[in-house]
Parts: structure tokens; C-alpha cells; sequence
């Protein structure tokens, strides 16, 4: 069928004026995708996100909407994004500007059976946490959040899918919890990826929840007042859910003496447009020489039409494609 934008657009009605929000778009390993349109008929729409309806938070932890937000079915043109290499990064996009910064953020994978995602309901999923950022600095009162430092990070959040993780297709669940209210407001949204290139590290049993079931309406980090007098001494948070994945493994890092004062950094740039009749991949490739001793610092640009400096991130970021114009060390 054909697309009207227009007519689309012209069934939407007004987001609650940008108060709350959820994940419009990801970048992953070097692709964008657009996330599905809330407010709008699903009909028609396709995308590797599962719907969600609105911008409202889910307020109740143990609702089935905790996974996938509502309602978190698959759509009937659902997407998945293919080829997506253990070890390499996603990018989850917020409305912007995000509005609350008191809170942590989260990541969760669930290994979905058979061959697809598509029309696996997610509250029959184990989910396994592979990212969280909680209270980063200073006070529960006062203090800086995963959830700031989201805002901070043009409304988005960069997360590395783990080499360790098997092959297989999963979703992804990128969560924000907002605490400056209780109850607290849960803002998850899923996409479908399939990871390749894996490794074998299974997530261990305590490292699986259910959604629901990996939150109660009573955990700690979910009942906190960061208005009380206790919040403005204390510096510790404890984020909810299940503990990380791999955190129980211990992780070495060797660096060895620099003996070489030239590298060759080769980046290569996948552009994936996709449509309901057919799939469309442009592949581009830069290669450049640089010193491995010096690089552009997290979130700087490392790339782009029109730009003469640095390709080179530090260690361990990537110089990551945004568009034509602009590539970030992420
Ligand atoms: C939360 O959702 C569960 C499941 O739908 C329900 O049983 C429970 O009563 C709800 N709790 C609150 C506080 O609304
Ligand atoms: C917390 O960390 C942020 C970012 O690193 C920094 O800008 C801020 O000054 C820190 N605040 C405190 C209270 O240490
Ligand atoms: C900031 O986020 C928007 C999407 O919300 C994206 O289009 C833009 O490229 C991002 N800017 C940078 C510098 O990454
Ligand atoms: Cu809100």
C-alpha cells in the first residue's frame, strides 16, 4: 500500500507537551532506525521497535506493560534489524530535551526462541541486564543520574551489546526511571535485533527476571523519596532489577608498552534504509592514518563532510557515523 505521510499525521493528536516521551529512533552498529509513532495508527507503520501508544509513563511495576511498554505486541509489519555484531554499539534516541534527570538508566536483552521475535509476547522472556547507570555523583537529594547524564548525552544512550553474549535474535529494552514523583514512572521501549558474531557466556539464573516480575512495587530504589532529609546525605542509590550481566566474571585488561607510533584505523559506515517491499544497503568506507598516541575525546566529533581534524577516538570509544555531517567518538 502507499504511505501517506499527511494523512497520518493529520490522525495524530497532541503528545502531553513533551512532559514525558520514550525512544524514537536507535542507532545501531552505524544504522539508524526509526522507532514506531506513537499517537498515530499502527497501520502501516513498520519498524524494529515494538508499538508503544503514548507518551505516558507506566506507573505500576508489576503491570504487564512493564516489558514492552503499551502494548509491546509486535506490529503486523514488524522489523528486525539484522546483523547486529556482539561487541558492537546501539544508541537509543529520547524526545528531546528529555525532561527528568532523577533517576537510573537501564538495558536489558531477552533471548527470544525459534527464529524470530516477531509476535514472541515479551512477559514470557528472561531478561538479563547488561547496562545501568544510577546515582553517578553527589546526593540521592542533589546528586547527578543515569537519567541526567542521558540528558546530558543529547537525550540518548550509547550501549554496547557485550562479545559475550550468544547469537541470536533478541530484544532490547532501554529503560528510564523517573523518581522525581512516586510512584516512580517507568519509561521502557524494546526493538528487535539479531546478534551476530556471539560468544558464549550465558546469563547465569540469577541474572534472569521476567518482566513483570524483575521490579516490585516495594524495592527500595523504587519507593525512594529524593526529597526527604535522609536523600539529601545519602549517596549510595540502589538500582532495581537483577544484577548485571557478566558481573560476577572477573575482566582483565593488559596494555602493553606502545612500540609502534603509527596505526591504521580503517571505519566502515552502513547505511541501511528499509521498507516494506525491499531492502536497500548503501556500504561506504574511509580509511585514514593517524597516531594511535592522541584522538578525540568521548562525544567529540571524529568526522563529517567539511571536517579537517582528529578521526581518531581515544581508547576504547569508536569513531561512530551519525550522518553525512557528523561522527562522534561514542
Ligand atoms: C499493578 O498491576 C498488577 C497487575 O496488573 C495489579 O494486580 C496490581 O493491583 C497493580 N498495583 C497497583 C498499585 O495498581
Ligand atoms: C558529577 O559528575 C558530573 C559529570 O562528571 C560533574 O559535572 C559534576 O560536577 C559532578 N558533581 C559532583 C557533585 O561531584
Ligand atoms: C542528537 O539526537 C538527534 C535525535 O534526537 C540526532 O538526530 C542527532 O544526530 C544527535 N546529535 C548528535 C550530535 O549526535
Ligand atoms: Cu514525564
Amino acid at each position: 500500500m502507499v504511505f501517506k505521510l499527511s494523512a497520518v499525521l493529520a490522525l495524530a493528536s497532541l503528545p502531553q507537551a513533551f512532559a514525558h516521551g520514550g525512544v524514537l529512533s536507535y542507532l545501531i552498529a552505524g544504522t539508524k532506525y526509526q522507532g514506531v509513532v506513537p499517537y498515530n495508527t499502527l497501520v502501516g507503520q513498520t519498524s524494529i521497535q515494538r508499538p508503544w501508544l503514548t507518551y505516558n509513563p507506566i506507573l505500576n511495576a508489576t503491570d504487564p506493560t512493564i516489558a514492552c511498554n503499551d502494548d509491546g505486541t509486535s506490529l503486523t509489519l514488524q522489523l528486525t534489524a539484522a546483523g547486529v555484531p556482539a561487541g558492537s554499539s546501539i544508541t537509543a534516541y529520547w524526545n528531546q530535551p528529555w525532561p527528568h534527570p532523577y533517576g537510573p538508566m537501564l538495558v536489558y536483552l531477552a533471548q527470544c526462541p525459534g527464529t524470530t521475535c516477531t509476535n514472541v509476547n515479551p512477559s514470557t522472556l528472561k531478561w538479563f541486564k547488561i547496562d545501568q547507570s544510577g546515582l553517578i555523583n553527589g546526593t540521592v537529594f542533589a546528586g547527578y543520574w543515569g537519567d541526567g547524564k542521558m540528558i546530558d548525552q543529547n537525550s540518548s544512550w550509547t550501549t554496547t551489546i557485550p562479545a559475550s553474549v550468544p547469537s541470536g535474535n533478541y530484544l532490547i529494552r532501554f529503560e528510564t526511571i523517573a523518581l522525581h514523583s512516586l510512584p516512580a514512572q517507568f519509561y521502557p521501549e524494546c526493538a528487535q535485533i539479531q546478534i551476530t558474531g556471539g560468544g558464549s557466556l550465558a546469563p547465569t539464573a540469577a541474572q534472569l527476571v521476567s518482566f513483570p516480575g524483575g521490579y516490585s512495587n516495594t524495592d527500595p530504589g523504587l519507593t525512594i523519596d529524593i526529597y526527604s532529609n535522609d536523600a539529601q546525605t545519602q549517596t549510595t542509590y540502589p538500582i532495581p532489577g537483577p544484577p548485571l550481566y557478566g558481573s560476577s566474571s572477573v575482566v582483565t585488561t593488559t596494555t602493553g608498552p606502545t612500540t609502534t607510533t603509527k596505526s591504521t584505523t580503517t571505519t566502515t559506515f552502513t547505511t541501511k534504509s528499509t521498507s516494506s517491499v525491499g531492502t536497500t544497503t548503501t556500504t561506504k568506507t574511509t580509511t585514514s592514518t593517524q597516531p594511535v598516541t592522541s584522538g578525540v575525546a568521548e562525544f567529540g566529533q571524529c568526522g563529517g563532510t567539511g571536517y579537517t581534524g582528529s578521526t581518531t577516538c581515544v581508547s576504547p570509544y569508536k569513531c561512530t557515523y551519525s550522518n553525512d555531517y557528523y561522527s562522534q567518538c561514542l
